[in-house]
């Protein structure tokens, strides 16, 4: 498997050297984000993690590399070009055998950081049950992944053009523990509540790291949601968001948009009818997230074993 892995020269040195790394996605920036903010975002997202002590890995599918860490130039082209794939577990093989250009999704960043042996990985949502999945069947394979892959994966909980409560419910099916940040509610990514409680509240870096440690030396397989609330300051107002959501499902709906398309459609769209606000908020969230990951790989990192 490892023939499979390019570490960028930065990755590499932290490897040899110790340092902890923390995973980051790419279809964030190559489907979540506009130009030029999407690139923008992912190199103060690393930076913010260098600050903090740790170093960032930016992970995407290159000339038939899963590359752990991106120059500036690949995060450039990953934002730029349009042919870019959005990489999930089922998509991995036909996008390294065929030497596509493709940028990871929750569940492919994952899988790929494992196999680079990283812990933690930052992201700002992760997918989940679609509204009307009774229907559609349409769940994402984020969160099959995080119940067999070991990573740690902090983010700002789920939106709600998802069905939080049974996002909920399939990860505690699968045996998903999902921690809270600072507060004993999950959020709901442009907002700091969504009715639904966290599993476990555990707001040092150290707690959560312990937490982690014992899930996986007790053999337990899977991943664990650790779920940070936007800062107060960035998050939205529950109405309007609630409204805009509203609106760009029923337009999905409407032009049949289907299968991974669906949640870039949904960004794209919210991002358009809020007038670029989702935007500013959904980058202050990912910061945010990158300050707690970081920190988390640190503590992780002083555990034995
Ligand atoms: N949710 C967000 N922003 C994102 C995504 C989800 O708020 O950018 C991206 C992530 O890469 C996630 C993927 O893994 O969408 C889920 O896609 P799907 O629902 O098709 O599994
Ligand atoms: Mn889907």
């Amino acid at each position: 498997m490892q023939q499979f892995l390019l570490f960028s020269p930065e990755v590499a040195a932290a490897r040899a050297a110790g340092t902890p790394v923390v995973a980051l996605e790419s279809t964030i920036i190559s489907h979540g984000m506009p130009y030029p903010q999407n690139v923008t975002m992912a190199r103060e997202v690393e930076q913010i993690i260098r600050d903090a002590g740790a170093v960032p890995a930016t992970i995407a599918i290159m000339d038939g590399k899963i590359c752990i860490g991106l120059s500036d130039e690949q995060l450039e082209l990953l934002g730029t070009s349009p042919d870019a794939m959005k990489v999930s577990r089922r998509d991995l093989p036909f996008v390294v055998a065929q030497k596509r250009l493709g940028a990871t999704t929750v569940a492919a960043t994952m899988i790929c950081a494992q196999l680079a042996g990283i812990a933690v990985f930052v992201t700002g949502g992760i997918g989940g049950v679609h509204r009307g999945a009774e229907t559609s069947f349409d769940i994402s394979a984020d969160l099959q992944e995080l119940a067999q892959t070991n990573v740690a994966v902090v983010c700002a909980g789920v939106k709600s053009i998802l069905d939080i409560g049974l996002t909920l419910e399939y990860l505690e099916t699968h045996g998903v523990p999902v921690i809270g940040v600072g507060q004993a509610g999950f959020p709901a990514f442009f907002t700091r509540e969504s009715g639904f409680n966290a599993d476990f509240q555990l707001d040092s870096p150290l707690e959560q790291a312990a937490f982690i440690h014992t899930k996986w030396a007790l053999g337990l397989r899977g991943g664990v949601v650790v779920s940070n609330p936007v800062p107060a300051e960035a998050a939205m107002q529950k109405e309007e968001i609630d409204r805009i959501t509203s609106q760009a499902l029923a337009e999905a709906h409407q032009r049949g948009v289907t299968g991974k398309s669906v949640t870039p459609f949904l960004l794209g769209r919210i991002k358009e009818l809020t007038c670029g606000r989702s935007l500013a908020t959904n980058i202050a969230l990912v910061k945010h997230n990158a300050v707690v990951g970081a920190r988390l790989a640190l503590a992780l990192h002083d555990f034995p074993g």
